[in-house]
């Protein structure tokens, strides 16, 4: 990775005043956002949405996403949504605050090729809805073989993606918008019970941003709205 990546917070961008994430603790994509936040070092205000007992598709939160869903983030007086588009602005609008995209265009095209394999083919595929539906029309054993296929074709592409591109992380030893997103679908590969032999990149890379402090208190038992033990 280049080393215009592995900036410090050398910023004298001033935080936002107030910050809001609406978030549910399992999800993958709220997931992404709190660890931007974290690494960027912008404090937020944390509001659960409970996506089992569908307080997503309340009149008050359909007004903040007609899409009904979670991450949305209330930053600047505006109100953004999907996880990527505000993943970009954060780096945006925020660029010295950790860097989680390299200057070089073809490294940064690398790393969204990694952030839509995940965030467009994979993650969508294995949404809470679309599993449930699968459940309920052909059983568990298909759900389960649906799972293992997605993960199968998507993890395949990128374990040879990862094989050229990775040194700790993602791309190289410095945390990309990549690293963000494999964070939540790798825990979620392992919550799913996918067979990880096959690719030992996505297994060592996942391990090691398993141990980063950020994305120990990111994951979703030490959200405000998971259950208390
Ligand atoms: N493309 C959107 C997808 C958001 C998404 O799939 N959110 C899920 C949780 S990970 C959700 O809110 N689901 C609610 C539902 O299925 O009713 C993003 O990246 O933010």
């Amino acid at each position: 990775m280049a080393e215009e990546a592995s900036g410090t917070s050398s910023s004298v961008v001033a935080l936002p005043q107030k910050v809001t994430l609406y978030s549910y603790h399992l999800s993958s994509c709220a997931w992404r956002v709190r660890l931007a936040l974290l690494f960027k070092g912008i404090p937020y205000e944390y509001k659960a949405v409970d996506l089992l007992r569908g307080e997503q598709f309340t009149d008050e939160f359909t007004k903040l996403n007609p899409l009904q869903m979670v991450p949305v983030l209330a930053i600047d007086g505006v109100t953004l949504v999907d996880s990527i588009g505000i993943l970009l602005y954060l780096e945006e609008r925020f660029p010295d605050k950790r860097p989680l995209l390299p200057k070089d265009l073809v490294q940064r095209a690398q790393i969204h090729q990694v952030v839509s394999l995940i965030s467009a083919y994979i993650q969508p595929l294995q949404m809470g809805g679309i599993l449930a539906t699968i459940e309920a029309k052909f059983g568990k054993e298909e759900q389960l073989k649906w799972i293992q296929d997605i993960f199968r074709k998507g993890f395949s592409a990128l374990e040879q993606i990862l094989i050229r591109t990775a040194g700790k992380y993602c791309f190289g030893d410095t945390i990309t918008l990549a690293d963000i997103v494999l964070v939540p679908q790798f825990a979620n590969a392992i919550r799913l019970q996918v067979d990880l032999a096959p690719y030992p990149t996505i297994q060592r890379v996942g391990e090691a941003l398993n141990e980063l402090p950020e994305v120990k208190s990111s994951v979703p038992a030490n959200q405000p709205d998971a259950p208390k033990l």
